[in-house]
């Protein structure tokens, strides 16, 4: 049983997982690069050790750095959060070699959902509906698929994740050139260029379940999120339950990502994503092997710790919870603050935090690593703050965001605050009827606005 957690990530959730840590009455150890020497998880852990140098290259993704200070520190077990290693195989190799526990999935788990092509190729295998479409990476055949599926198609890289290695063609014409345009853009971006092909579906929902599994097989499935408020496949909003999902198509989404979870013997937290379409039929896209990002809007609709729970799982302990007690109390919804300015094409906007004024009361959650006189490091993702609002419905949640979103106050870095003010401002989005092209559009329409008036 461990007793002392290595904390290899930074930022808001390197603080979440210590505030979870300290509830199980465990001690933290945190691994800082040089340009995290003052941020706050640094100050709230039990014990601190650098790692090495402000890129993430040396620090956060170099793994006999971290591995050895897991051992100077004698940390028993090791939290990867998001990003960084939490998808390393070789990282997660390498800990089991060193009998270290990994409190995440087993590389098995990584290994299959990591390739999406082979996720894809393994849903359908359990007659999961995935979107028409050929998972060899091969050209002619390929070509030979999207004819027959129709075009538009898209290209998708197996490796791949961000939007990077994806192209839409729109005609046969194109479709080799690019083919070998993502072929490229796959192997320099992820060291392996193994395309698949999907039908291109139109201004669909992105629709996730988080869910959670035992060492012993059990899974449990939580409410879904929709992440269908995206700009350039980062996401800006996320609301929990979505508000394009009926109760039928819930149960069909919960059935299907909890069949998948089984089936592979997933551990730990992990998320099964599904694109919906028009008409609102889920098809299985792929498989996050990590806790994200957005993960605090699901513990507010279904009261449990994410957190927690996956660190107890990972020591071995079965889910003290079974589906039937997983209901949805309420709606949340999470916007990411971004430093980052949207009037200049989101350019990142690292600096010093001159001032800072936090929401609070009813219904908001802050999850954040910065403070009045902090110093937002340029090296790392521009992620600040993440504030959550919770009601006791749709209607409640937006009022509470739109509240805190007037009481917050960052001043020295430009956000993404004025942006997040107008979607809550906007009738597609109080609406519910949104679907992945809505902010790009919106966004789009704002600009000519401005130019028009200019
Ligand atoms: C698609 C699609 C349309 N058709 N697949 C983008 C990220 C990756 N996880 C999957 N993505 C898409 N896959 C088919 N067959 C459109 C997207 C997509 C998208 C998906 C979710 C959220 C935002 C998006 C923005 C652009 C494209």
């Amino acid at each position: 049983m461990f007793k002392k957690v290595f904390v290899a990530n930074r930022g808001e959730i390197a603080l979440r997982i210590i505030r979870s840590c300290k509830e199980l009455g465990l001690s933290t150890v945190i691994g800082f690069s040089e340009a995290d020497r003052d941020s706050l998880p640094v100050q709230l852990a039990d014990e601190k050790i650098c790692i090495g140098p402000a890129p993430a290259s040396e620090s956060y993704l170099n793994i006999p750095s971290i591995v050895g200070a897991i051992e100077i520190t004698k940390a028993q077990a090791v939290h990867p959060g998001y990003g960084f290693l939490a998808e390393s195989i070789q990282f997660v190799e390498i800990c089991k070699a060193s009998g270290i526990t990994f409190i995440g999935p087993t590389s098995n788990n990584i290994q299959l959902m990591g390739d999406k092509a082979l996720a894809r190729k393994t849903a359908k295998s359990y007659k999961i509906p995935v979107i028409a479409g050929y998972e060899e990476n091969m050209l002619n055949d390929a070509l030979a698929h999207a004819r027959k599926i129709g075009f538009p198609v898209i290209i998708k890289a197996s490796a791949g994740g961000g939007g990077r290695g994806m192209r839409k063609v729109n005609t046969i014409e194109e479709f080799v050139k690019l083919w070998n345009t993502c072929q490229e853009e796959a192997k320099a971006s992820f060291g392996e260029d193994a395309l698949y092909v999907e039908k291109f579906l139109e201004r669909p929902k992105h629709i996730e379940i988080q869910l959670l599994g035992d060492k012993k097989g059990n899974i449990v499935v939580f409410p879904e999120r929709d992440c269908s408020i995206q700009r350039r496949h980062q996401k800006l909003i996320e609301e929990s339950p979505s508000p394009s999902v009926s109760a039928p198509l819930r149960k069909k989404l919960y059935k299907y990502a909890s069949r998948l979870a089984k089936r592979i013997g997933y551990q730990s937290a992990g998320t099964v994503e599904f694109l919906a379409d028009s008409d609102n039929n889920p098809y299985f896209i792929e498989m996050n092997t990590r806790i994200q990002v957005e993960h605090p809007i699901t513990e507010l609709v279904s009261g449990i710790d994410m957190v927690k729970h996956q660190i107890l799982v990972a020591r071995g302990d079965k889910l003290p919870f079974s589906q039937k007690d997983i209901t949805i109390r309420g709606h949340a919804i999470e916007c990411r603050i971004n430093a980052e300015d949207p009037s200049r094409n989101f350019m990142p906007s690292p600096g010093r935090i001159k001032k800072l004024i936090l929401p609070g009361g009813p219904g908001i959650r802050v999850d954040t690593h910065i403070y009045e006189g902090y110093t937002i490091p340029p090296y790392y993702d521009s992620l600040i703050l993440k504030l959550i609002a919770y009601g006791m419905n749709r209607t409640e949640a937006i009022y509470r965001m739109q509240r805190a979103l007037e009481e917050i106050q960052i001043e020295g870095v430009a956000t993404t605050v004025p942006l997040h003010k107008r979607i809550f401002n906007h009738p597609v989005f109080l609406s519910g009827r949104y679907s992945t092209k809505w902010l790009e559009n919106f966004l789009a329409s704002e600009q000519e606005q401005e130019k028009k008036e200019a």
